[in-house]
């Protein structure tokens, strides 16, 4: 899969892009990453990517043609004239659609991927309108750039590539995953998934400074390891992201213990 980043920031990818997964992935040829300097699509002496907004206000806005002549380089039409395909052009931005694992299962699936990263102000709404066929936003929060996003979403993406991940089930098993999608891994699998967050992970020492591993873990049966894992999983659920739960199929047994623990409003 080609990833192709447009930004005026091109340094800003070299850290978190080389690193781990992502940087295996490309070793191995299954992502292919090519950061664009959208400077190098202005024409003026001082390479100019901004201009004032029309209607007056505050700051600075993106303008339209670095950004359009870039994307055309890469042999990409306008929105219009592409159609639905095997690329999808986004626009990272706080107005944008909220990414979510589903999303980043469906970017997988393409051949090419475009991330446009905005800054100043915004970014020339011609850009959502007629070029990017997705705004996207990685969280409810402003953050100063779309660069960041685009990190996340090239490690989200990456990832979920087939062979990325020396074992490839655990792409599958962490929190997040449709549980639905996943095969044995109802409610009562070992994993704590199922849309539930992932359990608690230990390692030696089993006792580190008085702070001792769940007895469960050591005890060396399975069916005690699992239940354990269920329950805190759902616990860990049930504090942090409630609204999770209303979405997860849930055993007789995991109900019992939730109504356990709304009862004790922990
Ligand atoms: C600023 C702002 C202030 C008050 C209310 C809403 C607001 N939205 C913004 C805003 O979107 N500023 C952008 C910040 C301007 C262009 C650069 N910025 C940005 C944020 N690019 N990309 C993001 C972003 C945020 C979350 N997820 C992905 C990208």
């Amino acid at each position: 899969m080609k990833f192709h980043i447009l930004t005026i920031f091109p340094e800003f990818f070299r850290g978190p892009l080389e690193h781990g997964i992502v940087r295996r992935a490309q070793e191995a040829k299954l992502a292919e990453i090519t950061v664009h300097d959208l400077r190098a699509f202005t024409r003026d002496r001082h390479r100019t990517v901004d201009d004032r907004p029309f209607g007056g206000g505050e700051g600075m806005v993106f303008k339209p043609e670095p950004i359009f002549e870039c994307v055309e380089s890469l042999g990409i039409a306008a929105r219009e004239v592409r159609g639905i395909g095997r690329d999808s052009v986004v626009l990272l931005s706080a107005q944008g659609k909220l990414f979510t694992q589903p999303i980043a299962g469906e970017l997988a699936g393409l051949e090419r991927l475009v991330l446009i990263c905005g800054r100043y102000e915004g970014v020339d709404e011609r850009v959502s309108d007629f070029l990017a066929d997705r705004e996207l936003s990685i969280g409810e929060y402003v953050l100063s750039g779309g660069e960041l996003g685009a990190a996340v979403i090239v490690d989200a993406v990456t990832r979920l590539l087939p062979g990325a991940l020396g074992n490839e089930a655990s792409a599958q098993q962490e929190s997040f995953t449709d549980g639905a999608a996943v095969t044995g891994n109802g409610p009562n699998s070992t994993c704590a998934s199922g849309g539930l967050l992932d359990y608690p992970h230990y390692t030696r020492p089993a006792d580190y400074r008085g702070m001792k591993v769940p007895e469960a873990l050591i005890s060396g049966n399975h069916e005690e390891i699992r239940r354990w894992r269920r329950r805190v999983a759902l616990r860990k659920t049930m504090r942090n992201r409630p609204d999770l739960l209303e979405r997860v199929a849930l055993s007789a047994e995991d109900k019992e213990f939730v109504e356990g623990l709304s009862a004790k409003s922990e």
